[in-house]
């Protein structure tokens, strides 16, 4: 048990789980931490067709048809772009899906996992 800064008693609300104990106290907090949070971008190419990344972020990103239209223009502009941001295994399941569509479809495309 860690000993608390805090060893003289108190009447404050934050320190009315403190539980005395041989003149030391103890704090209990709850073990909530977030989880870390992962992005899954897509890289542009000369060969992949414009519909097909659409398709992609429509059908693995639940975009709206504008929405993927507009992520589509920004990768073919500048490069790469952010489909999402998940947790890990939700992230790469998404990169494992696109690759799989990619591949089976004959593009190049392109997706990676990056830590947010
Ligand atoms: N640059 C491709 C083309 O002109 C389109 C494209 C956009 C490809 C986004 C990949 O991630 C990509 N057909």
């Amino acid at each position: 048990m860690r000993k608390s800064k805090h060893s003289v008693a108190s009447s404050s609300d934050e320190d009315k789980d403190q539980v005395p104990e041989q003149g030391t106290t103890t704090k209990s907090r709850p073990k909530t931490k977030k989880p870390s949070m992962f992005r899954v971008l897509i890289l542009n190419d000369d060969y992949t067709p414009m519909e097909f990344v659409v398709f992609i972020l429509m059908g693995i990103f639940s975009k709206t048809q504008e929405e993927a239209t507009k992520i589509m223009l920004n990768v073919h502009q500048n490069g790469m772009g952010t489909c999402g941001v998940y947790t890990y295994e939700i992230a790469e399941t998404k990169v494992a899906q696109v690759m799989d569509a990619a591949k089976r479809d004959q593009h190049p495309l392109q997706c990676r996992l990056e830590k947010a």
